[in-house]
């Protein structure tokens, strides 16, 4: 059933929600000059900090009670993440990785805080958003890095590239190009999990906009009614590839869409990477127990382009600006550093820690060969 965990954020969300749902066109208008108000405002800026600060308390005293050598891992993972996508884009400026390449900068503390609540044997899945997700499951940033460069060194031999990271191994099931695709997949491999006796889950990413194809609908239903342990985990950074989702979907509330199921559903700050810690933690307990879904909607925000080829037209730089008044990882390190856990020397050598890994990885892809010439035909499937 829903849970109650209803933060100033979620309050915010919801007021947001309101205004675009069920509104009237008179209400949406008057909505609409509400939202210019919003993404130019000066004012909202000062929002933005005000969060920032109410995050913060709530995040200082979430981490009193998590083991530091976790956070630490958690904090390394996103600075890893960060760095190593910077990276991916000046990389891929020069012509060394071609073709697709969607980066997630600055939705860090969603994939970090949601997978790092996993335990041997869970599985995760999710879009072609996936570099991140992909370091976090334990896969090297030296593969990461040769897959996008397309070299044989690379986590699938340089043949699938930037969306299709995979390794069975580590329970990462890819990287996947088709919008919602992966949401069906993920339901069968957390069923699965059930009807082999074990007590693992599936956590399966996708974007806001997936949730307007069919197969969001149909797995949802499905996994409630046979109580299929997957966590279905929205990453809402409120575009499409260019479109807004306040201009593509009807109802903006996303976790409540779950009602329609009776499944359990929370709303979510993805700039609070503890936030998302305990959300997740209350899902998996409850998927755990006896197999109950979850839908959680993590509010977040991407601060580059849908991919490397988007050149943003559809957004402002105040709106950017905006969001990164509330930096996932320049809050952690404040929260952090308030709570008195690390300070700023543990804070320099994690970054020196992930500019050297991803050096390596950079060493690492330059040097890997392209795919010998008798591979061609290999991995291939043709019907
Ligand atoms: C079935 C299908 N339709 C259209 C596309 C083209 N497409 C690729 S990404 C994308 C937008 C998806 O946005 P969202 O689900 O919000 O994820 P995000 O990119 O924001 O992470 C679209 C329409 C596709 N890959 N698959
Ligand atoms: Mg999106």
């Amino acid at each position: 059933m829903p849970t109650k965990t209803a933060t100033r954020q979620q309050k915010t969300a919801e007021k947001d929600a309101k205004s675009t749902a069920n509104g009237s066109p008179k209400t949406a208008s008057k909505n609409s000059a509400k939202l210019k108000e919003i993404v130019t405002d000066e004012v909202n800026k000062k929002e933005a900090k005000a969060e920032f600060q109410t995050r913060k308390k709530s995040q200082t005293s979430a981490l009193k009670n998590t083991d530091p050598e976790l956070l630490r891992e958690m904090l390394y993972q996103m600075v890893l993440g960060r760095i190593f996508e910077q990276k991916c884009a000046e990389v891929y400026r020069i012509g060394k990785i071609g073709g697709f390449c969607h980066l997630y900068i600055g939705q860090e503390a969603v994939g970090v805080g949601s997978m790092m609540a996993l335990k041997e044997g869970d599985y995760t899945i999710t879009s072609y958003r996936d570099h991140v997700q992909a370091m976090v499951a334990g896969i090297s940033p030296e593969e990461v890095l040769a897959e996008l460069y397309g070299k044989a060194g690379g986590n699938v031999g340089g043949k699938g590239g930037s969306m299709h990271m995979f390794s069975k191994e580590k329970g990462f099931f890819g990287g996947h190009g088709i919008v919602g695709g992966q949401i069906g997949v993920a339901t069968g491999m957390a069923y699965a999990q059930k009807y082999k006796g074990t007590d693992n889950v599936t956590l399966c990413f996708f974007g806001e906009a997936a949730v307007n194809q069919g197969i969001f609908h149909e797995s949802l239903n499905m996994a409630q009614l046979w109580k299929i342990p997957c966590i279905y985990i929205c990453e809402n950074n409120q575009y499409g590839m260019g479109t807004s989702q306040k201009r593509a979907m009807s109802i903006s509330n996303i976790a409540s869409k779950a009602e329609a199921y009776g499944m359990a559903n929370e709303f979510v700050d993805g700039m609070d990477v503890m936030a998302v810690r305990e959300a997740t933690l209350r899902a998996i307990e409850r998927a755990r127990k006896d197999g109950s879904p979850t839908l959680l909607e993590i509010r977040c925000y991407r601060y580059m382009g849908h991919s490397m080829s988007d050149p943003g037209k559809y957004r402002t730089t105040e709106e950017i600006k905006k969001y990164q008044e509330r930096d996932p990882i320049v809050l952690f390190k404040e929260s952090l550093k308030a709570a008195k856990v690390f300070g700023d020397k543990d804070f320099e050598e994690i970054e020196t820690k992930a500019k050297e890994a991803v050096e390596k990885a950079v060493k690492f892809a330059e040097e890997s060969p392209f795919p010998d010439e008798s591979e061609l035909m290999t991995d291939v499937l043709a019907e």
